[in-house]
């Protein structure tokens, strides 16, 4: 039997802690498309860990980059000083971006990413001497990370009731998923884009004034709270709107980016810019902690050109901005996306990826099948009285079955590496229609949480007895 570590002392983010240390789900290797469970389990990877590992896991280019510029420059001051990774860096980026957001700052993740773009916003309204442009918009469902910022412009309360009021002078507006209407769309809804987003016209006139906005934040499409999809139409018109009111638009791109939806950004799917995009994941394929802010060159000029000679123009960074690990990590990915044109891949890949996912039409429970680009959402009927039980025990047997998807609230979101094969991609549809099938056949007792993962429940007993000794040693010491 392996040895599982003490796990009293590690606080799991977003974990159900208590539940989750009766029955610990540990990886300890993955290479590819598969991670490997410390009881020798292997799992096919369905979901590019959380939205990350587009180019499959343990990458040697990533790591021997990582490691020679470990040994090489580990650190560089991030204020006052810099190394020339960091300028490499944002050059590749740059080109990487949709054309004209070529100005670069770099964050430590995606949450940090979504604060930075609302300051820049915030702060670029001031510098150009509008400094009562100060409102936010965001919008329902909306996941921006768990910073004050982002979470006062996202758009799930669950995320934030615990914490308090947030930034005041913020709003948001409808999500636009409409099951009733587009359930089982393949792709984006086609109807009803344009009215939807003329709803933020009429909240910010109605509401407030549009000359006190200063931003509009959206996910080109809602990963975290289930796939959402945009219908046609809809962020255009809602760039239409911002550009007739002087609005910024940021995209929050931390899923959408590094080829997830077939192109290398959202904006470039649906051919609209912002004028901040965020990024974070993909963008070193998960490997060392790294997220970055591209603005429009103008944005960037005006802080240089309105902010006083040699004062800071914008009082913000983080000690590991630029990291020169994570920009080493940066570099090595987008070499992988040019080299093994990652994006073109996923491009390609999609219709098989879209047909795979809706041959779930159909199973017990499925209500909707949604998809764009490499990522598919999958809603369940909640079994009565259970809310997200259904979705859980769905994502229990896949692992047992050997393969890893992710759950959130009654959903299966399916966003597997971009190096996936399509056998690969037909193994998870079809393990998760199996998994289906047999809790339609399982009934109430399907949801009973104590059938799932005998292993790893035995280790975390045996976790538990050793602990226990330890303790009655150390009382008795
Ligand atoms: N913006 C968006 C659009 C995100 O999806 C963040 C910001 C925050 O990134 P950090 O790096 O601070 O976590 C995210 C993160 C899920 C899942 O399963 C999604 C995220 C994180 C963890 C799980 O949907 N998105």
């Amino acid at each position: 039997m392996p040895s599982l570590p003490n796990l009293d002392h590690y606080w799991l983010p977003f974990t159900a802690n208590r539940q989750f240390k009766r029955m610990p789900r540990l990886f300890k290797a993955a290479k590819g498309n598969y991670y490997t469970t410390i009881d020798d389990r292997i799992l096919l990877d369905g979901t590019a860990g959380l939205w990350c590992v587009a180019a499959g896991h343990g990458r040697e280019e990533i790591a021997s980059a990582v490691a020679h510029q470990l040994r090489t420059l580990d650190y560089a001051p991030a204020f006052q000083n810099s190394h020339p990774l960091a300028f490499e860096a944002a050059e590749r980026l740059a080109q990487f971006m949709p054309h004209g957001l070529d100005r670069i700052f770099f964050t430590g993740s995606g949450s940090e990413s979504a604060d930075t773009a609302l300051k820049i916003a915030l702060a670029y309204h001031r510098v150009t001497g509008n400094p009562l442009r100060n409102k936010l918009i965001g919008r329902e469902r909306g996941y921006h990370g768990v910073n004050f910022g982002g979470l006062s412009v996202g758009g799930i309360a669950g995320n934030s009731k615990a914490f308090g009021n947030g930034l005041a002078g913020v709003d948001h507006i409808r999500h636009p998923l409409d099951i009733s209407r587009n359930a089982f769309t393949r792709g984006v809804p086609k109807d009803g884009g344009v009215e939807l987003a003329n709803e933020f016209e009429q909240r910010i006139t109605t509401l407030h004034d549009p000359a006190t906005i200063a931003a509009l934040i959206v996910e080109p499409m809602q990963g975290s709270a289930g796939v959402v999809l945009p219908p046609a139409g809809y962020l255009k018109r809602l760039r239409e709107i911002c550009d007739k009111y002087g609005i910024l638009l940021i995209f929050d791109e931390v899923i959408t980016g590094f080829g997830r939806l077939g192109t290398r950004f959202g904006a470039d799917y649906f051919g609209v810019m912002p004028d901040i995009l965020t990024c974070a994941k993909g963008l070193t394929n998960g490997a060392i902690p790294m997220g970055a802010v591209a603005v429009k060159r103008e944005i960037y000029d005006a802080f240089m050109q309105h902010s006083p000679a040699n004062a800071i123009e914008l009082p913000h960074g983080y000690t590991y901005t630029a990291h020169p690990v994570a920009c080493a990590a940066a570099i090595a990915t987008l070499d992988i996306f040019e080299n093994e044109k990652l994006v073109e891949r996923a491009g390609e890949l999609s219709d098989h990826f879209e047909q795979a996912a809706h041959t779930l039409k159909g199973i017990p429970f499925v209500k909707d099948v949604r998809n764009i680009g490499m990522v598919a959402g999958i809603e369940l009927e909640s079994f009565p009285g259970k809310p997200g039980a259904r979705a859980f025990a769905t994502y229990l047997k896949c692992y047992e079955m050997g393969v890893l998807v992710r759950y959130t609230g009654e959903i299966i979101a399916i966003s597997p590496p971009l190096t996936i094969e399509k056998h690969e991609i037909d193994r998870i549809f079809s393990c998760i229609g199996e998994a289906l099938t047999l809790l339609a056949a399982e009934g109430e007792q399907g949801l009973d949480l104590t059938r799932y993962l005998k292993n790893e429940q035995q280790w975390a007993a045996h976790q538990h007895e050793i602990h226990q000794q330890q303790l009655v040693m150390e009382s008795a010491a």
